[in-house]
């Protein structure tokens, strides 16, 4: 963190850029759009464009660019201060050309002005007060969503619904606040101070409404953390070769010797929604000391990656003639969201139909057939769990509830707690202790640009965007 921040915050008067779109698929053409914020960026890109014009104001110009001998067509928008994304001067540069060209001309701006880092146009967003810290997490969490539901909730967010909310809950309580320190300032003369009935009442009610606020919130963190699909069942079950079925790719180690995948191995898994995590980790053993320290570390890798995964492929060799052993370990670990799939089908001495009704009666639901070495059933797994995955976030994720990140959470219940002790303290008439801690709590609720906070945290927010943004 300290690290992203490197140059600290006076690298603010320094002009940045970077190429703000994301790298498209080889070979297809699209358009790419770098930008340059700070001071300089209107000379750099008059210089870059030499048959444009003077840039004296908000607006689009065709322009082009000349190089390594080549000419290039480039549009230009330029957006001056503080009428931008950052607050600063701000030219966008849109080019229709592969990425090599555009890195180039990326290059030829980076001699004039330094590589922005990831996030640091949101940061300076923030800091010239264009957008509020709530909004700029959104953009953090709009930038590495991972799918549709993800992409909606962070998008309430940015509509700066928190905002609005905390927003209306710090106006009441300033309006509260300004009674009761107009009760303090003039207690010698004769104005009256709310009564404190009617104060404490209000309180409740603001509390009531913040407190509503955590309860039907969402975690932001899980919205951002990919949902994780783990493979778990017995040594040997087939587990690894599945997870390299899957991806098409050999990732994880497989032997016929059991016990051979010892550490939780994750990878991305690209899904007709959205991306998760599918994770491989050691087969799990029935007994309850495994043999020697390495297996004991594996075990418990495994049962702790597994307790948190969203959803599990429970693996079980359906070419065996008895699944007791995987009951056992299956009734352990099972959920709702738990797929079991009989492996190793081209090993399989019944029909696939005969094993998968006793494999239904044994596991009570329906089991799906795969063969990791010929590929039968393969395909069909990634459209299952998706719509498991869909139904999870669908589950969680309510229509209109807002996502906070912990952040938030921290903020608002430290205002929660300075509002419960100022309540008691106005039925103790101690009104000027009550008055600080209600100012307190609007500044845990509603944190402003003018506001000095903690460079630490600032950091850990922008340092979740990529570069560009
Ligand atoms: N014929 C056939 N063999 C398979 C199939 N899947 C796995 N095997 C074999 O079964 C053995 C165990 O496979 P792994 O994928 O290593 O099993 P695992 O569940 O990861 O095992 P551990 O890591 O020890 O828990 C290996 O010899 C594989 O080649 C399959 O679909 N068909
Ligand atoms: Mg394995």
């Amino acid at each position: 963190m300290t690290e992203w921040f490197g140059g600290g915050m006076e690298s603010i008067d320094q002009t940045i850029a970077a190429v703000c779109t994301a790298t498209p698929a080889e070979g297809s053409p699209s358009r790419s759009i770098v930008r340059i914020s700070g001071p300089e960026a209107f000379n750099i890109i008059e210089d870059l464009c030499r048959s444009l014009r003077r840039i004296d104001g908000r607006g689009i110009h065709h322009a082009s660019i000349e190089l390594n001998g080549a000419t290039l067509d480039a549009i230009i928008y330029a957006f001056p201060a503080p009428h931008s994304y950052t607050g600063q001067d701000v030219a966008e540069l849109h080019l229709e050309a592969p990425q090599v060209v555009v890195e180039a001309v990326l290059a030829q701006i980076l001699l004039r002005c330094r590589q922005a880092r990831p996030g640091e146009f949101t940061l300076r967003a923030y800091l010239s007060g264009r957008m509020d810290l709530t909004q700029a997490e959104a953009v953090a969490q709009v930038v590495s969503a991972g799918n549709r539901l993800q992409l909606e909730a962070a998008r309430r967010m940015l509509e700066g619904r928190l905002s609005e909310t905390l927003n209306a809950c710090c106006e009441e309580l300033l309006n509260l606040l300004s009674e009761i320190e107009a009760g303090l300032d003039f207690s010698t003369e004769d104005i009256p101070s709310i009564p404190v009935d009617q104060a404490i009442e209000q309180l409740i009610g603001i509390q009531d409404r913040i407190q509503s606020i955590l309860d039907q919130s969402i975690h932001g963190e899980e919205l951002m953390d990919l949902p994780s699909v783990g493979l778990a069942g017995l040594p040997n079950a087939g587990k690894s070769s599945l997870m390299n079925a899957l991806l098409g790719r050999p990732r994880s180690l497989v032997s016929p010797v059991a016990q051979t995948t010892r550490d939780v191995l994750e990878t991305e898994w690209i899904l007709p929604h959205g991306r998760c995590v599918l994770f491989d980790c050691a087969g799990l053993l029935n007994q309850t000391r495994p043999d020697d320290i390495l297996a004991e570390l594996a075990q418990r890798a495994a049962e702790d990656a597994l307790r948190s995964a969203s959803i599990l492929l429970f693996c079980a060799d359906g070419s065996k003639p008895d699944w007791s052993q995987d009951l056992v370990l299956f009734r352990g670990l099972a959920r709702p969201q738990t797929l079991v799939v009989m492996t190793q089908q081209d090993r399989w001495t019944q029909t696939t139909n005969q094993v998968l009704a006793r494999a239904h009666k044994i596991f009570d639901r329906p089991c799906i057939a795969v063969s990791a070495k010929t590929g039968a059933g393969i395909d069909e797994l990634p459209s299952r769990v998706d719509a498991l995955l869909l139904q999870r976030q669908r589950d969680s994720a309510g229509s209109d509830r807002l996502a906070l990140t912990e952040r938030h959470r921290q903020s608002i219940r430290s205002a929660l707690t300075a509002l419960r002790q100022a309540q008691r303290e106005l039925l103790d008439g101690h009104d000027e202790v009550a008055a600080m801690l209600l100012r307190s709590a609007v500044e845990q609720l509603a944190p402003t640009p003018s506001e000095p906070i903690d460079e630490r945290v600032l950091g850990r927010i922008f340092s979740r965007f990529c570069i560009g943004k």
